[in-house]
């Protein structure tokens, strides 16, 4: 197994276990609910947190950490997938919400975003993930067409470090892949030149395809220039020049070329460290017979990059501020 999975099934018990201790209807106080789950966080497992956190200091080739096995109830037990958000208030704790939430404690903090379009009703820490017959193209909530390589909040001055994806369902043909673009992998294939434009050109980043005054300032490498962080979004980010166009498109090739697809089934956790990959996801057909590919995702802040500055809690809302 690569080392950027970790095989959680000899902890089923020890998990389910903690699971169990937490309030049981999680939006009947999350705030209560985020504070029990990041206590947790200090029982996980040993070999597991150790895991976790050697990913939170390092990261590692991949740009992402893979938790399979976890314990994920019977299909047959789980609610139908949701058509709609959010939930009922009153829908019980599933196991792998609880496992995001425990996981994302003893990465950093959970945090709701206002992402300064879209989603300004319904700001929260607990997403779903569907499929839906209307989505926009670059949604989540599409399956018939390929998710675009892309950062997610990449225009928001406190974007998130990690993505936390857990699998309730997996699609029903295994063909829904998750693809992550590892900048560590994708840097070698980039050309001096290439790099240099990335790391000083500064990018117009659109963030609203129905309001095009609704800009952000994006670098798309940043950070340690031989261990760059990126932030890319191929749709969004607006070229102006031949040497943007063929640097947008070298980056573009280079994740390509290093793609990774990782499908995620029931039971598995994804972190995607949102700093260093670029991810997407491949079409999948949906059937609509509440069996579709359902996943829980949240988003967590560390200290990198200036994201905390003392504090802060977990559950907190972070008002829209455009990088
Ligand atoms: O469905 C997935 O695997 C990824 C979804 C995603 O990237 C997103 O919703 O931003
Ligand atoms: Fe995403």
């Amino acid at each position: 197994m690569p080392s950027s999975t970790i095989d959680c099934a000899p902890y089923r018990a020890e998990l389910l276990a903690l699971a169990s201790t937490l309030p049981t209807v999680p939006r009947a106080d999350l705030d209560a609910f985020f504070a029990d789950a990041m206590r947790l966080a200090d029982r996980l497992p040993q070999e597991l947190r150790h895991g976790l956190d050697d990913f939170n200091a390092n990261g590692n080739l991949d740009g992402y950490l893979l938790l399979r096995g976890l314990p994920v109830e019977p299909d047959d037990e789980l609610p139908p997938t949701p058509t709609s958000s959010p939930p009922p208030e009153d829908r019980r704790l599933l196991n792998m919400e609880a496992m995001l939430c425990v996981v994302g404690g003893a990465l950093g903090l959970l945090t709701a975003y206002d992402q300064g379009y879209g989603n300004r009703r319904s700001i929260t820490v607990l997403h779903e993930l569907y499929p839906t017959p209307e989505a926009h193209p670059l949604s989540g909530g599409t399956s018939k067409t390929q998710l675009e390589f892309h950062t997610d909040l990449s225009h928001h001055a406190h974007q998130p470090n990690y993505i936390l994806l857990s699998c309730s369902r997996g699609d029903h043909e295994g063909r829904a892949a998750t693809l992550v673009g590892s900048i560590r992998k994708a840097l070698p294939l980039l050309s001096d030149d290439v790099r240099d434009h990335l790391f000083e050109r500064v990018f117009t980043r659109r963030f609203d395809a129905a309001d095009p005054g609704a800009t952000a300032h994006v670098k798309p490498l940043y950070g340690n220039k031989d261990d760059p962080y990126v932030s890319f979004n191929r749709s969004f980010l607006t070229a102006e020049t031949p040497e943007d166009i063929a640097a947008l498109d070298a980056l573009s090739t280079a994740l390509t070329d290093v793609t990774e697809r990782v499908l995620l089934s029931r039971g598995d956790l994804l972190i995607i460290d949102n700093f260093r990959i670029a991810h997407g996801r491949a079409p999948f057909t949906a059937r609509w017979d509440g069996k579709d590919r359902w996943l829980h995702r949240a988003y967590v802040r560390t200290d990198r990059n200036g994201q905390l500055s003392g504090g802060e809690r977990a559950g907190d809302v972070i008002p829209f501020v455009p990088r």
